[in-house]
C-alpha cells in the first residue's frame, strides 16, 4: 500500500446511513458513551467530530496540492479573529447539513439544540477581528494557499451583561468544555525570548547576539478554514503560551510554597490569557507588547520553518512568502524578520532589508490619531533590546533616504521618524509598518484617500505607488446564506439557482424583481418572520438597528438624541399618526472607556422610562440585547429594516456591519463616511438616506472653532432634548453625557442633529409606503454584491499579494 495515498483509508459516509454510522462510532470510540446514555453535549461533540473528519480529509488533499505547487504563500498575521460559531458553517461547507440533521434526530436530538452548544471563539473585539475571519473564509474559497496566524486567548472578549447600572463584564471562558474544532500540534512549538541583553559579534557591525532573560514556549493548535464550493481547506494557527517544564519549582512545591512554585509558569502563561478588550486606544501595557511579540515570533519561526522544508535560498523567500499585517499589532514582525535573517541566518543587512520589504504588506484600519499605536522606547529597550537596535538602524537608513529627497527639511524628518521624540520617546508602529512593507492599504475609498492626505501624507509624498485601497467585504455564507435562510431561499428561487452564494454580484439579477408585487410581498413577509424570530419588539414596527462597538465617534449619542426627541414629540401630541419604531442597540464598550459606558447606561435608563410610559410605549420601544457577538449579529441583521451608520464623516475607516445589513435588505441612514459612500454609490441615492456633514466640512468646522452651544441655542427641539438630559431626569449619567456634548462635542453630534432628524422624517415617509420601502430593500440586496469578501480577497491577490489560486483536485 502506498501510504502517501493513504488519505482515502476510511471512506467517510456520504449517505444518511453511513453518516450515522460515523456519528455512532465517534460517540462510542471518542466520547466513550452509548446512544442510550448520550447527553446533548455528547451528541454535539460526536457530530462536530464527524463533520470535522470530512473537512480533515479535504485538508489533507489541500496540503498535498499546495505543497506540490510551491506557490507564493499568503500569511495573514492578526491579533484578532472573530470566527463565529463553527458547527453550522462547517455543515454548510462540508455539504453534510441534511445528513447531520437526520443522524442526530435518530439520536433523539434536534440540530438546533446542538447548535446552541456550539460556543463561538470570541478572539477579537469588533470589525478588525471579524474582517480577519471573513478574509480567511474567502482565501479558502478562492483556493489561495494561506495560513492565518493568531493567538489562542484563554479568555476571549468579555461577556457583557446589561443592567440598570449599564454594562458589566464577565470573563469569557469560551473553551471551558473544550473546543472540538481544534487540532493541537505540540511538535511545532516554538521558544520565544524576552528581556535580556545583546552582545556584539567581533568583526561584524550589523550582527548581534541577543541573550534573552526569559523564554516562553508557544504551542500551536489549528482550526480548519474550509472554502465554499471548492475543495480547499486552509488553516488558522493559534498560539498558546506555555511555561517550560523547568519553570515549575519542585523544591518550593515540596516545601509547601505552592503559589511560589508555579509563579514563573503563571507569569509565562499569562501572555495568552486574555484578549485586550480595547478597540481603539493603546493600553500602554507591557503585557500587550509581549502578546504582540509572542504572536510575531512564533509565527515567523513557523513561516521560516515551512520555507526551509524546501531548501531554497533566501533570495526566493519573498517570491514564496507574503505576510499581511492586520493593523500595526503584528508590526514587530518587520524587525523580527530582520533579526532572524541577519543575526541567526547571517544574511547581509542590505539583502535582508530587501527581502523584508518585499515580504510584508500592511493594512491600516483607522483614522483616529489616538488609535495609532506607539510604544515607549524604554519599554522596548527592556523587553526587546535587540529589536530596538534594529529599529534604530532601519530608522537611520530611512531618514537618510528622506534627507536625500528633501534636503534640509528637518521638520519633515522629525514628522516621519519611526521614533517620536516629544513629549516622550516612543516607537511609532504605523511608521515602522509603512517603511518596512511593499504595500500599504486603507479599507475603503475614502479611508485610503484620507490616509494619503492626512495621517500618512508625508509617506504618500515619498512613495506614492505604495499606497492602495482595498475596500472591505463580508462573507456571503455567514452573513446571508447561514444567517438568513428564508431570504436565501427566496433569492435562489428568484435567480433560478444558488450560484450567487459563491458569486455575489449575481444578486444584481434581483433588480428586475423589485417591481414584481408578489415577489415584494414575499420579501416583506420574510422580513416580518425574521423579526418574529428575533422577538425584540412588534414585528410590524420599523426595526431600527445600531449594532457596533460603543465609541463616541460612532455617535450612539446622536441616535439617543433622536429617541429623546421622538419621545417628546409623542408626549406632546399622542393622537398623531406615529410610525411605530423599535430601536435596537447592541454592542460592547471597552471596560475602561467611561464615556462609552455612560452612553450604554443612559440607553438602559431611557429604555426603561419609555417602557413605563403608556402614552409613548405603543409607538416607541428601545431594546438593548446584551453580549453582542457574531452569533447575535446573525439573528439581528436579517430582522433589520433600517441600518444606522451615523459616525462623524472622516472617522469610520470602513464599517462592515453596514455591508451586512444592506446585503440583508436593510436600508441605510448614514453619513458620507467609510464604506457608506461606496454602498450608496451602488445601491443608488434613492435607496439610501443621506445626512450630515462630509469629512471635509467636518474638519473645517473644527478648525473654524466649532461651538456646540451655537446649535443648542438655535434649535428648539435639540435644546429640549439636551435640557431633559441636563435636568437630571435620566440621572447623573444623562448630565454627564449632556455636559460632554455641550462643552466640546468632539464628534460634532449637535452639528448633525437637525440634518439627521429631517432625514429620519424621510425614512418614515418611505416606510409608510410598503411597496416603495420593499423595493428599496430589494435593491439594497441586489446591489450589495461588490461587498463580498471574495471580491476583497481577489483584490488583495491581484494588486497586493500577486498570488494565483491553487485548485485542489477532487477525491476520486
Ligand atoms: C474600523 O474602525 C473597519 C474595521 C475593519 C476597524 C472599521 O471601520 O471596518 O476596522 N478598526 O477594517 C479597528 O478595529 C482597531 O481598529
Amino acid at each position: 500500500m502506498d501510504l502517501r495515498q493513504g488519505i482515502g483509508l476510511r471512506k467517510l459516509g456520504k449517505t444518511a446511513d453511513e453518516f450515522q454510522q460515523d456519528l455512532l462510532s465517534n460517540l462510542y470510540y471518542r466520547r466513550g458513551t452509548t446512544v442510550e446514555s448520550a447527553s446533548a453535549r455528547d451528541a454535539y461533540e460526536a457530530l462536530a467530530q464527524t463533520v470535522r473528519d470530512h473537512l480533515a480529509e479535504r485538508r489533507a488533499r489541500t496540503a498535498a496540492a499546495q505543497f506540490a505547487s510551491n506557490p507564493r504563500w499568503v500569511y495573514y498575521l492578526s491579533a484578532e479573529y472573530l470566527l463565529g460559531a463553527q458547527l453550522e458553517q462547517n455543515l454548510l461547507y462540508s455539504g453534510t447539513g441534511d445528513l447531520a440533521a437526520e443522524a442526530v434526530k435518530a439520536l433523539g436530538f434536534g440540530l438546533e439544540d446542538l447548535e446552541d452548544l456550539d460556543v463561538e471563539p470570541g478572539l477579537g473585539n469588533g470589525g478588525l477581528g471579524r474582517l480577519a475571519a471573513c478574509l480567511v473564509d474567502s482565501l479558502a474559497t478562492r483556493d489561495i494557499p494561506a495560513v492565518g496566524y493568531g493567538i489562542r486567548y484563554d479568555l476571549g472578549i468579555f461577556r457583557q451583561v446589561i443592567t440598570e447600572e449599564g454594562q458589566a463584564e464577565l470573563p469569557d471562558d469560551w473553551a471551558f468544555h473544550g473546543n472540538p474544532w481544534e487540532f493541537p500540534a505540540p511538535d511545532d512549538r516554538q521558544a520565544v525570548g524576552f528581556y535580556g541583553h545583546t552582545e556584539p559579534i567581533p568583526g561584524s557591525t550589523t550582527r548581534k547576539v541577543w541573550v534573552p532573560g526569559e523564554v516562553v514556549l508557544g504551542e500551536p493548535s489549528h482550526m480548519l478554514v474550509p472554502g465554499f464550493g471548492t475543495e480547499t481547506v486552509n488553516i488558522i494557527r493559534l498560539w498558546s503560551a506555555k511555561a517550560s517544564e523547568a519553570s515549575f519549582d519542585l523544591s518550593r512545591f515540596s516545601a509547601g510554597q505552592y503559589a511560589e512554585a508555579v509563579q514563573e509558569a503563571v507569569r509565562a502563561e499569562n501572555i495568552s490569557k486574555v484578549l485586550y478588550p480595547d478597540d481603539s486606544t493603546e493600553l500602554g501595557r507591557e503585557l500587550r507588547l509581549k502578546q504582540q511579540y509572542f504572536l510575531v515570533s512564533c509565527s515567523l519561526r513557523d513561516i521560516v520553518r515551512r520555507f526551509r522544508l524546501r531548501n531554497e535560498g533566501w533570495d526566493t523567500f519573498a517570491d514564496k512568502t507574503v505576510i499581511q499585517l492586520n493593523d500595526t499589532h503584528p508590526t514587530i514582525a518587520i524587525p523580527e524578520l530582520m533579526r532572524l535573517l541577519v543575526d541567526e541566518y547571517e544574511v547581509e543587512w542590505e539583502q535582508a532589508w530587501e527581502i523584508t520589504r518585499r515580504t510584508f504588506a500592511y493594512t491600516c484600519h483607522t483614522l483616529l490619531p489616538e488609535a495609532l499605536e506607539t510604544w515607549p522606547v524604554r519599554m522596548f529597550e527592556k523587553l526587546l533590546p535587540r529589536h530596538l537596535e534594529i529599529i534604530y538602524l532601519i530608522n537611520m537608513l530611512f531618514l537618510r533616504e528622506v534627507e536625500a529627497r528633501f534636503p534640509g527639511d528637518h521638520d519633515r524628518l522629525r514628522r516621519m521618524s519611526i521614533i517620536q521624540e516629544d513629549p516622550e520617546r516612543r516607537v511609532r508602529m504605523a511608521h515602522l509598518a509603512v517603511v518596512g512593507t511593499e504595500a500599504v492599504n486603507g479599507v475603503a475609498e475614502l479611508h485610503s484617500k484620507l490616509l494619503r492626505e492626512t495621517v500618512l501624507d508625508d509617506f504618500a509624498a515619498l512613495w506614492p505607488a505604495k499606497f492602495q485601497n482595498v475596500t472591505n467585504g463580508v462573507s456571503p455564507r455567514r452573513f446571508i446564506k447561514i444567517a438568513n435562510p428564508r431570504l436565501s431561499d427566496l433569492i435562489t428561487e428568484g435567480l433560478g439557482d444558488d450560484s450567487w452564494v459563491g458569486d455575489l454580484e449575481r444578486l444584481a439579477g434581483l433588480e428586475r424583481l423589485a417591481d414584481d408585487a408578489s415577489f415584494r410581498e414575499r420579501w416583506q413577509a420574510i422580513k416580518r418572520a425574521n423579526k418574529v424570530d428575533l422577538a425584540a419588539g412588534d414585528p410590524d414596527s420599523l426595526t431600527d438597528v445600531m449594532i457596533k462597538r460603543f465609541h463616541e465617534y460612532k455617535r450612539q449619542q446622536l441616535k439617543l438624541l433622536h429617541v429623546i426627541t421622538l419621545y417628546q414629540r409623542i408626549r406632546q401630541n399622542p393622537a398623531a399618526d406615529w410610525v411605530p419604531r423599535t430601536v435596537l442597540f447592541a454592542g460592547k464598550a471597552a471596560p475602561a472607556y467611561h464615556a462609552a459606558k455612560d452612553i450604554i447606561r443612559l440607553i438602559a435608563t431611557i429604555a426603561a422610562r419609555i417602557e413605563a410610559d403608556p402614552v409613548v410605549s405603543p409607538y416607541l420601544k428601545v431594546v438593548f440585547p446584551s453580549n453582542y457577538n457574531v452569533t447575535l449579529a446573525e439573528r439581528i441583521i436579517p430582522a433589520a429594516d433600517l441600518s444606522e451608520q451615523i459616525s462623524l464623516a472622516g472617522k469610520e475607516a470602513s464599517g462592515t456591519g453596514n455591508m451586512k445589513l444592506a446585503l440583508n435588505g436593510a436600508v441605510t441612514i448614514g453619513t458620507l463616511d467609510g464604506a457608506n459612500i461606496e454602498i450608496r454609490a451602488r445601491v443608488g441615492e434613492d435607496n439610501f438616506f443621506l445626512f450630515g456633514l462630509d469629512a471635509y466640512e467636518a474638519a473645517r468646522a473644527r478648525i473654524n472653532g466649532y461651538q456646540p452651544r451655537h446649535f443648542y441655542e438655535r434649535d428648539e427641539e435639540l435644546r429640549a432634548a439636551m435640557d431633559t438630559l441636563t435636568s437630571g431626569v435620566f440621572g447623573e449619567v444623562g448630565r454627564r453625557v449632556a455636559d460632554s456634548l455641550l462643552g466640546w462635542d468632539e464628534y460634532l453630534t449637535l452639528a448633525d442633529f437637525r440634518s439627521y432628524l429631517e432625514c429620519q422624517e424621510q425614512v418614515e415617509k418611505s416606510w409608510r409606503d410598503p411597496a416603495r420601502w420593499t423595493r428599496m430593500s430589494i435593491l439594497n440586496t441586489a446591489h450589495s454584491g461588490f461587498f463580498s469578501s471574495d471580491r476583497t480577497v481577489a483584490d488583495y491577490a491581484a494588486r497586493i499579494w500577486r498570488v494565483a489560486p491553487v485548485p485542489v483536485p477532487r477525491e476520486d
